[in-house]
């Protein structure tokens, strides 16, 4: 904190709210921050869906403290009786004199009521103070909450030209450690993780999420129309910890189905065509609160996905190496296309990092 200011303050909260991405389900992280008398009094981070929420937390901190002090909140206080009750009541009982709001709160339940409760009780509300950080911390709640569609991060780590495997088929490893550890973090900051079926029979990948540390575990999702995943795959086991929802069409056969079925998995159907209706699939996983999801490829899927404009946004790592191969050697991205460069898809408000020697892009299609 190099000048002590309301934006210092509201920094402090936005670092709180982050710490808690990926615990929080299909609830926003928030972070609150009480300040009173030039000192902070008391700190608070929503942290699971269904627990108080960052200004309770703070509250609590603070007790007498509160008084007359300033709040500082990622978004909007609530408004609503929900799992918890209204945070922007808590605030105005404990007493506090002013809060400065980031976000408003897209949660049709709340949508500028909460403000404007704070305002009816006399109390000096100031909002949209690094609004914009507050949003992209909680883009995924932003889009969920008001379409219940989840929030689709498109992930691929491939060569310079684009190929996400040899024409032998090797692919391990393409991105270096570094790379590899930031996809763990990805993973833990997404409800659920998804692939294509022919990734799991090529790579039999856990679909985990293994850091340093341990961390949150992400539902896996395999898209398989015909329900061809063998039945020692990896992504099979251990339902009880990780479950598994298997995206098939009406016309997989009933029995593999049902031996899924028998061993925990879940299986949605996702129309009655020869691929999956990715759309329908989508709105079921949000019909399962499953808010925010990693896809992970292979490349026939992130195309499907893409076509169907339901990738949000992209992380595309590039590790400095050409390994060519033709048709045979697949790429991160494969669709029919368009015939003219103007129809490309374009990435929005693009950012560029490196992880070790890779390149990262991330980025927001802007579909036409
Ligand atoms: C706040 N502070 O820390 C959070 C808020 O199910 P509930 O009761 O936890 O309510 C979830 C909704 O509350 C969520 O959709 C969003 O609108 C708001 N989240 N609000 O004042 C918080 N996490
Ligand atoms: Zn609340």
């Amino acid at each position: 904190m190099d000048v002590l200011n309301d934006e210092a303050y509201m920094r402090l909260a936005l670092q709180l709210a982050q710490s808690a991405l990926g615990q929080t389900g299909i609830n926003p992280v928030v972070g609150c921050v009480l300040v009173n008398d030039g000192r902070i009094v008391g700190m608070g981070a929503h942290l699971k869906r269904g627990q108080g929420h960052a200004e309770v937390l703070a509250l609590q901190m603070a007790g007498e403290e509160a008084r007359g002090s300033t709040a500082y909140v990622t978004l909007e206080p609530c408004s609503h009786h929900g799992k918890t009750p209204p945070c922007s009541n808590r605030l105005i009982e404990a007493g506090v004199r002013r809060v400065v709001v980031a976000a408003t709160d897209p949660n049709p339940l709340v949508a500028g009521s909460g403000i404007a409760r704070l305002r009816e009780h006399g109390v000096d509300v100031t909002t949209g103070l690094l609004a914009e950080e507050s949003e992209r911390l909680n883009e995924a709640f932003v889009k969920y909450i008001v379409t219940r569609l989840p929030f689709v991060t498109m992930k691929t780590a491939s060569t310079l030209d684009g190929r996400i495997a040899a024409k032998t088929g090797d692919s391990k490893w393409i991105t270096s450690p570094a790379s590899r550890a930031f996809v763990h973090t990805l993973r833990h900051r997404h409800q659920g993780i998804m692939v294509g079926v022919d990734t799991v029979i090529a790579d039999d990948p856990q679909l985990s999420a293994r850091g340093d540390v341990p961390a949150v575990q992400p539902v896996r999702i395999v898209a398989d129309s015909q329900l061809r995943i063998p039945p020692g795959a990896r992504v099979l086991s251990e339902q009880d910890r990780q479950p598994t929802i298997l995206l098939a069409s009406e016309q997989a056969p009933a029995e593999r189905r049902a031996a899924l079925e028998a061993r925990g998995v879940t299986v949605l159907t996702c129309g009655d065509g020869p691929q999956v209706d990715l759309r329908l699939a989508m709105r079921q996983l949000g019909e399962r609160e499953i808010g925010s999801i990693l896809l992970e490829g292979g490349g026939r899927l992130n195309g499907a996905m893409l076509e169907q404009r339901l990738i949000d946004k992209m992380v595309l790592m590039f590790a400095p190496k050409i390994i060519g191969g033709g048709p045979a050697a697949p790429v991160n991205i494969d669709f029919a296309g368009f015939a003219k460069m103007a129809d490309a898809i374009e990435l929005d408000r693009l950012k560029v990092e490196q992880f070790g020697p890779d390149v990262c892009l991330t980025g927001y299609p802007m579909y036409k």
